[in-house]
C-alpha cells in the first residue's frame, strides 16, 4: 500500500475526579509511546481527555469551575505529551477544555503535529444537553459550561493528510461530515464521551452503542472520509461511558474497534486511495451534488422548528 498512513486511536479508562493532570498526562505519554512502538503515525485521544467529563456535574464556584480548564496549552501538566510527540515525531489530537486569554470557554481539540507544534485547533459546534436542568436526574451542562464553538469545520494538513476535527455529539450531526468533505478533508479525528444513559428519556441501553457506530459508518462513507473516533469508557464518578472506539475506513466499514473499558490502543494502515475512490465515483460532489434543492440545511428558520434545550 503506497498511499497510506497509520493511524492510532488511544481509548481512555475512566479519569475518576481526585486524579491529577500528571497522572492522566503520564498515562496519555504510555499511549503515545505504544503507538509509536508500533509504527502509527497520527493518534486520537477523547474529548475532555485531561478531567472527569465534568458537565455531568452541577458545580457551583467559579474556582471549582475553573480547575477544570486550561488557560494555555501546552501547560506545564501537558508539556511532557508534546516533548514526547516531539520525540517520537508523532502526531495527535487532544480534546480539552480551553479558557482564553479573554474569558472565553469551549470545548476544544487541538492537532499537534510531530514537532510538538499545534497545527490546528476546533471548538465544539453542536454543544448537547442544557444551561439548567436542576430537577434532572443528573446532568450534561455542556450549554453551561463552553460557548458554541466559532472556528467552524477547518481542514489541516499534517503528514500529508487533510485532517478536519470534530467532537462527540458533532458525529450525530451529518453536517458537521458533510461541510469538513467539502472543505477536502480525507481524514476525520473524533473524541467523545459518551454515557450509556440517556438523560431525556429510559433509551435502551444498546442503542447508545448502535447510534455511535450508525453515524460514524453513515458519515465516513458518505463522506470518503477515514475517521478515528476515541471515546472515554467504564464507569467515571458513577456514570458509565460507552467505550467502542473505533476506526472506520471510506467504506463505511469499522476496520478496528477497542475491546474493553480501559486504556485501549487500537491501529489501521488507512489506505487514503480508498477515499479517493469514493470522491471520484459515487461520491463525486461536482458531478452529482444538487445544493440547489439543498437551502432548507442553512435556512435558520426552516419549516420543523425544534426545542433548543434538548440533548
Ligand atoms: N459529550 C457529548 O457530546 N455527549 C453526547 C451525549 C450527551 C448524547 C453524545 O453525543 O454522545
Amino acid at each position: 500500500m503506497t498511499n497510506s498512513t497509520t493511524l492510532a486511536v488511544a481509548q481512555l479508562g475512566p479519569i475518576n475526579s481526585g486524579e491529577s493532570r500528571e497522572s492522566v498526562v503520564s498515562r496519555l505519554c504510555a499511549l503515545l509511546q505504544g503507538a509509536a512502538d508500533a509504527g502509527a503515525n497520527i493518534v486520537t485521544f477523547p474529548e475532555l481527555a485531561l478531567t472527569t467529563f465534568f458537565p455531568r456535574t452541577w458545580v457551583e464556584e467559579q474556582e471549582d469551575i475553573d480547575q477544570f480548564f486550561e488557560s494555555s496549552m501546552p501547560s506545564p501538566a501537558t508539556q511532557p505529551l508534546f516533548d514526547l510527540a516531539q520525540q517520537l515525531n508523532i502526531s495527535f489530537y487532544l480534546g480539552y477544555a480551553e479558557l482564553t486569554e479573554d474569558g472565553r470557554r469551549f470545548n476544544t481539540s487541538i492537532l499537534v503535529n510531530g514537532e510538538g507544534r499545534i497545527v490546528g485547533k476546533y471548538r465544539k459546534i453542536h454543544l448537547p444537553g442544557h444551561s439548567d436542568r436542576k430537577d434532572a436526574p443528573f446532568q450534561h451542562l455542556e450549554k453551561r459550561y463552553f460557548e458554541i464553538g466559532d472556528l467552524g469545520f477547518p481542514v489541516f494538513t499534517d503528514r500529508g493528510r487533510r485532517i478536519s476535527m470534530c467532537l462527540c455529539n458533532d458525529r450525530r450531526w451529518p453536517e458537521t461530515f458533510r461541510v469538513a468533505s467539502l472543505n477536502g478533508a480525507e481524514l476525520m479525528l473524533l473524541g467523545y464521551n459518551t454515557p450509556v444513559h440517556n438523560i431525556h428519556w429510559q433509551e435502551p441501553e444498546h442503542l447508545r452503542m448502535f447510534h455511535h457506530r450508525l453515524s460514524l459508518q453513515a458519515a465516513a462513507y458518505q463522506n470518503s472520509l477515514w475517521i478515528c473516533a476515541a471515546g472515554k469508557a467504564g464507569e467515571e464518578d458513577g456514570s458509565v461511558l460507552i467505550g467502542g472506539s473505533c476506526i472506520v475506513s471510506p467504506a463505511g466499514e469499522i476496520v478496528a474497534q477497542t475491546t474493553s473499558t480501559g486504556d485501549e490502543l487500537i491501529f489501521a494502515i488507512a489506505d487514503f486511495d480508498l477515499g479517493e475512490h469514493f470522491r471520484r465515483n459515487i461520491f463525486n460532489f461536482a458531478a452529482h451534488r444538487r445544493p440547489e434543492f439543498y437551502g432548507a440545511i442553512t435556512d435558520p428558520r426552516p419549516g420543523r422548528v425544534t426545542d433548543a434545550d434538548v440533548e
